[in-house]
């Protein structure tokens, strides 16, 4: 059978399974990437499993999220995250390089390798032509000692982009055109392979932005082909040996099919406050704006923000309004202020930040009370920005620079005259903040600041489980919501008792003290349970908490992954009314519990309120169970002594 590009990246990288749609498959991981939000405990779990140097092609930790310090414990953690780096053989992106995803395209990724990260959005990659897969860091940490990813064999969709996309329509539309089509659960268990003559009309950069948001259709990955336009990137990045062509087979089959016509496209924004709320900026009408904030793995790059200085060029920012970027990597910002396009920017009254994750995850910038803001981001979950009740757009760059001067949400069709920007010949080359890996680290000196506590032990999976619901939750519920981010908690990364207390805090403040007082308990959900990010903190605290299991109607794949690799059991509702049926405090009993797991696919659950017993799935692959009854991952990879 005629290949698609997914099949052929993943056939070169088969360690075991059947590549058929919905099967567990292994793959080898040839380069990894953390940040410091998810890094600490990725290393500390690295550190845990006793290996003395990372095992793969090439592994990076970068310093974005956590970049601002108000107090002692990010700067605590990037020299942790330094000095671990030099011990065990890593790159090392240091603060002020920028955003990894960004950072990564620009001088690390290879078309055809694979690429899994501590972050949801790796899937950026793929707009080189990399298999790039977000995970949570215990599996990335798993993948730098040399063992295997394991994932559901995906189904593949064929993603046909036709014609050429009109004027101030731009890449960031294309992927919100997808998530209105699909949905932001419409990905899971797929990856999204784009072609068609479209393709050849997007730059790498473009690429990367539709790749990137791929993420929140809950996609395992986003892929294009690597072509003369990625020969092109590649080159203007001085990395020209490092390309391969790589593009699917003539006629190659594919499990689902979709046509856009490009030309058809018109400006779009994500509305509040869910990625997939999808509106024509005609369609929104003019709504005040009283933030723009411009940047993110999503719309930093190069060409994004010589655009948005182009629009700028002889006009200022709106008197009620105020501007922020924050240029995806120190290259970006390099050759923006050696071009004077920096000028331009700070000339209109743009606040600079430093190349950094910054407002994208409530790293300061919140926006005034009940605010309308315009952001080029990926996510606008409720309260992400900082601010509980602001109302967050998320749209292109030329959509966003247009509400900077206007006040308010136009169409960006009103500028008038328009001109893509195309990439430069040559990109500035210094990768003077990255810090190579040492040959001898011997001697390295691995430096813990008191912010950074020891991993939590899991506990094994005990015969039978009589415990509360101590929760009970719609669809679609975020990380965000499990475990959220922001300037105040996101400090806490490396300190699971102290964050452990934050958890679901933004929308029941006091959870974290109930499921203290009742020594753990479960937790129910709706459709989707755990979309969003990777951090796997979001089952590491509830497991600290004491959380046994979550019953839910469907998860999430990092999400899931990261329970089981917590010993969190992820059950789903085989029956729609016993979600009905639930109500947060009722007493539920799971018997038999290790036996269970190993008899088939359901477990029987019996409400002690009503009497009533249900059958809930945990459709555990023999790995994932032998990895709950170890209490696991972690214990599992030390028991099986994987990669040493
Ligand atoms: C995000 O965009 O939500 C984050 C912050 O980058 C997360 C990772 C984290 O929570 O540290 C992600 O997307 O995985
Ligand atoms: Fe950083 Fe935002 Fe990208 Fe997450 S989505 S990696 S917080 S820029």
């Amino acid at each position: 059978m005629n290949k698609n590009l997914t099949k052929k990246i993943l056939a070169a990288h088969l360690l075991s399974g059947e590549m058929t749609a919905g099967s567990e498959i292994a793959i080898r991981i040839d380069q990894t990437l953390t940040q410091d939000a998810t890094g600490t405990m990725t290393y500390l779990q690295f550190e845990a499993m006793g290996i003395p140097r990372i095992k793969t092609e090439l592994s990076v930790s970068y310093v974005d999220h956590n970049t601002l310090q108000t107090g002692f414990e990010n700067a605590d953690d990037h020299l942790f995250l330094q000095t671990i780096a030099a011990k065990y053989g890593l790159y090392f992106s240091r603060p002020g390089n920028g955003i990894c995803h960004q950072v990564h395209l620009e001088r690390f990724g290879i078309p055809g390798k694979t690429l899994l990260g501590a972050d949801s959005h790796t899937p950026t990659g793929g707009g080189i032509g990399m298999l790039a897969i977000g995970a949570g860091g215990l599996d990335v940490a798993v993948a730098m000692g040399g063992g295997p990813f394991y994932l559901t064999m995906p189904r593949v969709v064929k993603i046909e982009l036709a014609n050429e996309l009109p004027p101030w329509v731009s890449a960031k539309d294309i992927i919100l055109e997808v998530l209105r089509r699909l949905g932001v659960g419409g990905g899971v268990g797929k990856v999204m392979e784009y072609t068609g003559p479209g393709v050849a009309t997007l730059s790498v950069p473009e690429r990367a932005t539709i790749t990137n948001m791929g993420a929140e259709l809950g996609a395992t990955t986003s892929i294009f082909p690597s072509d003369a336009l990625t020969r092109d990137f590649l080159a203007a990045q001085g990395r020209t040996e490092q390309w391969v062509e790589l593009l699917p087979d003539e006629n190659a089959s594919y499990d689902e099919e979709m046509i856009i016509d490009l030309a058809s496209l018109e400006p779009m924004a994500a509305c509040p406050h869910s990625p997939d709320a999808i509106k024509t900026l005609r369609e929104i009408g003019e709504t005040k704006v009283s933030q723009v904030a411009i940047g993110s793995c999503t719309n930093s790059s190069y060409a994004d923000l010589m655009q948005v200085a182009a629009i700028l060029r002889g006009k200022r920012v709106h008197e009620q309004t105020s501007l922020v970027i924050s240029p995806g990597s120190r290259q970006v910002l390099e050759m923006l202020a050696r071009n004077g396009a920096l000028a331009d920017l700070i000339a209109a009254g743009a606040r600079i930040l430093e190349s950094a994750c910054g407002p994208c995850i409530g790293m300061g910038q919140s926006p005034p009370t009940g605010a309308v803001s315009v952001r080029t981001f990926n996510r606008n979950f409720p309260g992400r920005s900082g601010t509980s009740d602001a109302a967050v757009y998320l749209t292109s760059p030329e959509t966003a620079a247009a509400a900077a001067i206007y006040g308010k949400l136009v169409d960006p069709r009103v500028l008038g005259e328009y001109r893509r920007m195309r990439l430069p010949e040559k990109f500035l080359i210094d990768d003077g903040m990255i810090i190579a890996p040492l040959d001898n680290s011997d001697l390295v000196d691995v430096r813990r600041g008191p912010n950074i506590k020891a991993l939590p032990a899991a506990p094994v999976l005990p015969e039978e489980l009589a415990a509360k619901v101590l929760l009970k939750v719609g669809d679609n519920i975020t990380t965000d919501h499990i475990m959220p981010a922001g300037a105040k908690i996101l400090p806490l990364r490396s300190n699971i008792p102290a964050i452990s207390g934050y958890v679901f805090s933004a929308i029941d403040p006091d959870f974290a003290e109930r499921a203290k007082k009742a020594r753990g308990g479960f937790i129910v959900g709706g459709q989707n349970y755990g979309q969003g990010s990777s951090r796997e903190h979001a089952a590491l605290a509830p497991m600290y908490l004491g959380i046994k299991a979550v019953l839910a109607k469907s998860f999430a794949r990092i999400h899931r992954s990261n329970l089981i690799n917590f010993g969190i059991l992820p059950l789903e509702f085989t029956c729609e009314t016993d979600f009905d049926n639930l109500e947060q405090d009722d007493l539920l009993e799971i018997k038999l519990l290790r036996g269970g797991l190993n008899s088939g696919d359901n477990l029987t659950v019996k409400n002690m309120r009503t009497g009533n017993t249900f059958l809930v799935r945990h459709g555990l692959t023999p790995r994932q169970k032998a990895i709950i009854l170890d209490g696991g991952l972690l214990n599992y990879t030390k028991r099986q002594n994987i990669g040493v």
